[in-house]
């Protein structure tokens, strides 16, 4: 994966989720062991403690459904600058936080992927999409925005910071989508973005879907970041998430995803987003998603690795 340090940056973002809690979500990962664990693999691991956004503008839009637009904006520049930043130092993990903290952490790393000359691909483990834009919300939550802004779709322009370097559609993969609006559904349809929902991963299975996207990653020498929202993972096994959605990826699923993705050695940045403490049952959520991360940084239960690769990673 990676020999540079895991660089852990805390994100109480909460403004852009329907409801209050995700604000606990740093302490929560940190509670559940996300550094100790980091450690136990052997990574040298800097907690940067938690970025504060920047102070708030008088921001309006034409869409009255949208809710905290400044705050989500003072976010989002606070992140992506951050972002920008310790891409250059080591492996970013943003411990959040609602999903709206990947409008800054994906344009940040896109905008540093860009300046080293890099591709930047984007695997995107949600039953959301997130692909509205500010003028097509209906609900105002802007954690439903980040992939629409980062990708450089239309209607940001004067209220979410520039843009340095758009994601191509193309270079994004979602997996476990089974929760999408009208609007997303529309743009979706010839956006370039592959999008597998469940009923795909149902009849294919993860492996040689994932198998397919990282053949691609590594074929253009590309970074790879992981966007992980709770809400990807079965209700069940995940109930600490404010938008449980029945239907999720199984624990075996999870697990055999990131383990994949440790032995592609692609991995070069992550996003853990949507943990709601406040809904947790005894922190099981948060233990869940921090052994995630460590199948993720390559913890395995025997010394061999996954079997499946049939792409050439370079190491
Ligand atoms: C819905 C909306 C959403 C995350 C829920 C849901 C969006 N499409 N995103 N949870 N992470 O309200 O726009
Ligand atoms: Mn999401
Ligand atoms: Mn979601
Ligand atoms: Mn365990």
């Amino acid at each position: 994966m990676t020999s540079k340090p895991c660089i852990v940056l805390g994100v109480p973002v909460q403004e852009g989720a329907g409801r209050l809690g995700c604000d606990m979500g740093p302490s929560a990962f940190r509670t559940a062991g996300l550094l100790t664990e980091l450690q136990s693999l052997g990574y040298q691991v800097e907690d940067r403690g938690n970025i504060a956004p920047r102070p708030l503008r008088d921001l309006r839009h034409p869409n009255a459904a949208i809710k905290a637009l400044p705050e989500t904006v003072a976010w989002t520049e606070a992140i992506a600058e951050a972002a920008y930043r310790a891409a250059g130092d080591g492996m970013p993990i943003f411990a959040g936080g609602d999903h709206s903290l990947s409008a800054g952490s994906m344009s940040g790393l896109a905008r540093r992927a860009a300046e080293e000359g890099r591709e930047f691909f984007v695997l995107w483990l949600d039953s959301h999409p997130d692909f509205h834009t500010l003028a097509t919300t209906t609900s105002g939550n802007l954690h439903g925005v980040p992939m629409a802004y980062a990708t450089g779709r239309e209607g940001f322009d004067g209220y979410f910071p520039p843009l340095s370097a758009p994601i191509k559609p193309q270079n994004v993969c979602m997996m476990g989508i089974r929760s999408v609006d009208p609007a997303e559904r529309s743009a979706l349809q010839g956006a370039g973005v592959t999008v597998h929902d469940m009923r795909s991963i149902d009849e294919n299975g993860v492996v040689s879907l994932l198998d397919a996207f990282l053949k691609r990653v590594a074929a253009a020498d590309g970074l790879l970041h992981v966007s992980l929202d709770v809400d990807f993972l079965d209700p069940v096994i995940a109930p600490g998430v404010g938008t449980t959605v029945p239907g999720g990826a199984t624990f075996r699923e999870a697990h055999l995803i990131m383990e994949i993705l440790h032995d592609s050695g692609l991995v070069s940045s992550l996003d853990l987003v949507e943990l709601n403490p406040f809904l947790d049952e005894r922190g099981r959520t948060a233990l869940l998603m921090v052994d995630l991360v460590a199948s993720l940084m390559g913890r395995r239960v025997l010394d061999r690795p996954t079997q499946s690769y049939r792409y050439t990673p370079k190491f």
